[in-house]
């Protein structure tokens, strides 16, 4: 067990891909009680519902965001609810509304209680227009609504740094690849589908073309980002401080689909592109984290063969 560190932490969103991992590392830093885990559903036998509080949160709901942070004395929010691309252009209405209107929530509920707040953004805040190695700083015209509402995600945040004085923080996370829990509706999933196909029928039907190349992240490193740069001291960071990039490492579908065929004998894949192909069209093929580096040290620890081999040991286990 760890000692308590004083800090009580609520992660909204936190039965998806990335709060499945994140609210066991924050319980494994702050202790199990102090970390309470929230989302718009349950699921039985979740470990964020049966190892720790666990709250049911509609993060467009202002007036409960705000209460449960004043009741439970809450001091940092990761505030992880949000529609993904796919979901979310099939229900652009939708998609603005948890993803901005949660946010407002979730920034009014902080300023409120004095919380430091984390808010993810995505490599979506790019369009066709961005160098294809996006730089920190480049004009923003996603062509998707999800990139557009992860735009403003970044506004927001400096806002209310700049005329609040309240600490938020966010990454531009790329296309994240873990196996604890499924992908959320992104255009990304296929690069962790193609590993459950790997150990299940070895047979996988990729939703893009075999040449699209995108910024790519294994879990660990996302949560280790996310972890150091809330624990970097206010004075090192910048105004990229809500929306970092961080780099990983890319590849192409069809160099994913080879690293897996090393490793598992027999394994094919083929292509039939949907609407999704358009969407990863629109993003960059890797992004420049010197920025990131430089103010708060981040370093990438795993490339692709190290991350194929954590997938299939981890769907092994
Ligand atoms: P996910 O879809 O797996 O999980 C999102 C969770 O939010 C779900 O459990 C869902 O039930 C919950 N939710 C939806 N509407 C809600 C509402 N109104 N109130 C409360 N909860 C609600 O998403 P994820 O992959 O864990 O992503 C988390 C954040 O990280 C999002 O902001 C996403 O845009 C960002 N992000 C993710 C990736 C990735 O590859 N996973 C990449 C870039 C950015
Ligand atoms: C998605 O594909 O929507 C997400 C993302 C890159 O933001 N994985």
């Amino acid at each position: 067990m760890s000692e308590p560190t004083g800090d009580r932490v609520l992660v909204t969103g936190a039965l998806g891909q990335i709060g499945t991992e994140l609210v066991e590392a924050l319980r494994a830093k702050h202790g199990d009680a102090a970390v309470i885990a929230s989302d718009i559903r349950t699921v039985e036998g979740h470990p964020c519902v049966s190892k720790g509080p666990f709250a049911i949160l509609d993060v467009t709901d202002t007036a409960s965001v705000s209460r449960l942070c004043r009741d439970e004395g809450v001091t940092t929010i990761y505030h992880l609810a949000a529609l993904l691309s796919a979901t979310g252009e099939k229900n652009p209405e939708l998609c603005r509304s948890v993803n901005v209107g949660g946010t407002v929530a979730v920034l009014k509920a902080a300023k409120a209680c004095g919380c430091r707040v984390f808010v993810p953004s995505s490599i979506a805040v790019f369009g066709p227009d961005a160098p294809k190695h996006a730089p920190q700083d480049t004009p923003l015209n996603p062509t998707t609504v999800y990139g557009e509402t992860k735009v403003e995600g970044e506004a927001l945040g400096l806002e209310y740094w700049t005329l609040h004085g309240v600490d938020v923080r966010g990454l531009r996370y790329p296309g994240l690849v873990s196996y604890k829990a499924p992908a959320g509706g992104g255009t990304t999933d296929y690069a962790v589908e193609i590993f459950h196909a790997a150990v299940g029928s070895k047979h996988y039907r990729c939703f893009v073309r075999p040449d699209t190349k995108l910024p790519m992240m294994y879990m660990d490193d996302a949560i280790r980002a996310t972890l150091m740069v809330m624990e970097a001291p206010a004075t090192s960071l910048g105004s990229s401080r809500t929306g970092y990039n961080i780099d990983g490492f890319s590849f192409t579908a069809e160099e994913l689909a080879a690293a897996i065929a090393q490793e598992v004998e027999g394994f094919s894949c083929d292509y039939v592109p949907d609407v999704r192909q358009t969407y990863a069209d629109s993003w960059p093929d890797s992004v420049d984290g010197s920025i990131a580096k430089k103010e708060w040290g981040w370093s990438p620890a795993y490339d692709l063969h190290a991350m194929t081999r954590a997938m299939l040991n981890g769907l092994s286990d």
